[in-house]
């Protein structure tokens, strides 16, 4: 059986100290109750903090902890006070969950948490690459721990890795603000698999990535030097069983009979969080409030069961939040309450599970309305209690949640106006009404559940790890190489087709300074002078640069993608007359942005035109790249003519163009007996598209190709073509 190793902050494990002796008590965290079932497919082994610093333990107290949770399969990670104060308290909660959660003004910057949260990922890094085995896989979590998976990567190059973000991934804005934010994305990119739990989450990601580090993606994949990282959405699921089954446990049925015979008939609204600024409890518990003064016939109808569940408490903003709170909880019962009513009923502590279920059962209305949560799980707990369908779920809209759920009563949690009027709506709806929603609700949650969720996302790092392996797989090893070379030297009549920009010579800021050095033309004339060989340039460029800089070389040339051709010793001919009265109409616009772009300007080819933004400040090129891409794409949809992306190009040119036809010609020219071919993007990938597959198609770079092999340089595919030449 495969091993998993879960790295994740907290161990679902309590450890205190009293008069030297040492007490376990297990805390089964959301995370590792979702992940038992994972037990059948895997051997799953964690790795985390136990919680107690460090300075309380003794070395003999160490070992007996290492030693009883070895047994468990856990592996504690020891941290000091100030460890758990600067990475934990600090670096953790006072630096990434406000500005992740959009709070900008609460963000604290400060180094020396950055420094020990750098130190902490380093000592999780060392204990599972101290641990990790082959063939293991390693699903690290949460935003505590985003340095890890590029840390690992280092030592470990082949592991499998994943990462899950359980918090939003905020929208490029605000993670720009971060001073460490190249630190962050290189650190959670060393992960095979990065998932969040919404797709604006992984908008925003992917968005970060590649204004902050120009990395660029196709569908969510992400080509990390010579490796693929995939960013996908896995909205994190519940124990759907688990909730529902609750409810019929005979502890559950006294807890909710105890409950419903203190309240009696009224209606019950439940409110249930960490005590936590980001979950809105004191706007909602406002929200309440006014609902009481603008309705006063709920006066003594309604009860507000409010559990604030203890949370970061050595930190002051906390503490500051909980005397806030309960002074507000005091001034509501103090104006609407009544001798036998208490509008609030409130409770400061964590509530055993018996008796969140039960308050989960007998609620008529959840009011969960988070100014900012990345999933939140406690809305969907509540409808998989609802076994009769009865009961209404008021949601904020700044939920991960919020996605999956839309049958809820969706707020602006914000907009105290519309909680008020969704309270009443959900106080007053009709029974039909609430077991239609929360039928269709229920039936995704029970589908989507969390064991879906944890294998969606290992089948997911499979593939990718699979695919990783493919391409490695697909790099031309010195066995392939001295294949072809023996092919080659065996063949009589050898076709070669290959790319110019990013092939045969690398980039250049201009495109005009690219032309080719002396080393390029004596090796294009080294190869053709072969009389078995038959050399083809296919390139992109215009046809005078082709001639100016590949003219007196005895090889065939073909210009603009196939636009132009020029045989051995002959002139330009044109393939097809194309129709080029679009380029009026589309000139002036890339002038505009040419303007616009500083660094970025318009090239003129016969058959395209071409926005070129190499030497513009990336971000700017970025957003600017996107506005033209929305606008042209408009202003072609009638006409035959695409816009392509490139290597920091956008190229606009006749559809009937590319290099697929070009090669196709070429290919059936003759009867050839060998077929190399090398290009670098994705017009190559027209051209390897229709090669036949013994050809040695190569691409140059990592990422997928049509091509059946790869190389890391353009000094690699050169060095291959001079050991050809014989030079
Ligand atoms: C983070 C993200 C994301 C709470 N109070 C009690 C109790 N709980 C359990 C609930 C639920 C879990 O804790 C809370 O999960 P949430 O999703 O609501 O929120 P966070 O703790 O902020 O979790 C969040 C989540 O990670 C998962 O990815 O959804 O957005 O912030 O399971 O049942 N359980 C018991 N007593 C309590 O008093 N027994």
């Amino acid at each position: 059986m495969n091993r998993l190793l879960l790295v994740a902050n907290r161990l679902p494990i309590s450890i205190t100290k009293r008069l030297r002796e040492l007490r376990f008590t297990p805390s089964p965290g959301g995370l590792a109750t979702g992940l038992s079932s994972l037990s059948q497919s895997y051997q799953c082994h964690l790795i985390g903090w136990p919680g107690i610093a460090s300075e309380k333990l003794t070395d003999e107290d160490k070992a007996e902890i290492s030693e009883k949770l070895s047994a468990e399969k856990y592996s504690p990670i020891f941290l000091s006070q100030k460890q758990v104060e600067q990475y934990y308290l600090g670096f953790s909660n006072r630096t990434i969950w406000p500005l992740f959660h959009y709070q900008p003004l609460n963000t604290v910057y400060e180094n020396r948490f950055w420094q020990t949260y750098k130190q902490v990922n380093q000592t999780f890094s060392d204990e599972v690459i101290n641990i990790a085995k082959p063939g293991d896989c390693i699903w690290i979590h949460d935003y505590q721990l985003m340095l890890v998976p590029r840390l690992i990567r280092q030592q470990l190059v082949d592991a499998k890795i994943g990462f899950f973000l359980h918090i939003p991934f905020p929208s490029f804005e605000l993670f720009r603000l971060l001073p460490w934010r190249e630190e962050i994305l290189n650190g959670l990119l060393g992960a095979d698999v990065i998932g969040l739990h919404t797709y604006d989450y992984v908008r925003h990601f992917i968005t970060s990535a590649s204004r902050i580090l120009g990395l660029e993606q196709t569908l969510g994949k992400i080509s990390v030097g010579n490796r693929i990282v995939k960013v996908d959405a896995f909205p994190m699921g519940i124990d759907y069983e688990k909730y529902s089954q609750a409810v019929n446990d005979t502890d559950v049925q006294n807890e909710v009979r105890k409950i419903l015979q203190k309240v009696g008939s009224r209606k019950i609204v439940i409110s249930i969080d960490r005590l936590d600024y980001t979950k809105g409890i004191i706007q909602r518990l406002e929200a309440f409030d006014l609902f009481l003064s603008q309705n006063p016939e709920y006066k003594g109808k309604v009860t507000l069961i409010m559990v604030a569940v203890p949370s970061r408490t050595g930190l002051e903003d906390y503490r500051m939040m909980r005397n806030r709170l309960e002074q507000l909880v005091g001034r509501v019962n103090g104006e609407h309450g009544t001798i036998g009513w208490v509008p609030v009923w409130y409770l400061y502590r964590f509530v055993p599970f018996k008796s969140l279920v039960a308050l989960y059962k007998i609620a008529d209305v959840a009011l969960v309305t988070p100014l900012r949560d990345g999933m939140n799980l406690i809305a969907k707990e509540f409808l998989a209690t609802k076994g009769d369908g009865k009961g209404v779920l008021i949601l904020s809209e700044m939920t991960g949640a919020a996605s999956e759920l839309g049958e809820a009563l969706i707020v602006n949690a914000n907009n105290k106006a519309a909680i008020i009027r969704a309270i009443k709506d959900a106080l007053e709806m009709p029974t039909d009404e609430q077991v239609e929603r929360n039928r269709l609700m229920q039936e995704r949650l029970s589908r989507y559940n969390v064991s879906r969720w944890s294998k969606d996302f290992l089948h997911a790092l499979s593939d990718v790890s699979k695919a990783q392996k493919e391409l490695s797989v697909r790099k031309l090893t010195e066995s392939t190489r001295k294949n072809l070379i023996s092919d080659y030297r065996k063949a009589h009549s050898r076709l070669f087709l290959l790319d110019y920009d990013g092939t045969l010579v690398g980039f250049a800021d201009r495109p005009e300074k690219a032309g080719p050095d002396v080393e390029t033309t004596s090796l294009l004339q080294s190869l053709s002078s072969d009389t078995k060989n038959h050399v083809v340039v296919t390139s992109g460029r215009d046809k005078a640069t082709l001639t100016k800089w590949l003219g007196n070389a005895n090889i065939t040339l073909i210009a603009e993608h196939g636009a132009w051709t020029k045989q051995k010793g002959r002139d330009w001919q044109c393939v097809e007359p194309l129709k080029n009265d679009w380029k009026d109409t589309i000139r002036p616009v890339l002038e505009l942005y040419a303007d616009r772009t500083p660094g970025s300007f318009v090239e003129e080819k016969d058959f395209s035109l071409v926005w070129h933004y190499r030497k513009a400040i990336a971000e700017l090129a970025y957003v600017r790249t996107q506005e033209l891409k929305g606008t042209l794409l408009n202003l072609t949809a009638n006409l035959n003519v695409g816009v392509f992306e490139g290597s920091k190009i956008l190229e606009i040119r006749n559809l009937g163009l590319n290099k697929g036809r070009a090669t196709e010609f070429w290919l059936a020219k003759k009867n050839w007996d060998f077929i190399i071919a090398a290009g670098d993007d994705y017009t190559d990938e027209e051209m390897f598209a229709v090669l036949p597959k013994e050809a040695y198609s190569i691409k140059v770079g990592f990422s997928i190709s049509k091509a059946r092999f790869n190389v890391d340089t353009v000094h690699e595919i050169r060095l291959l073509l001079k050991e050809l030449a014989g030079d």
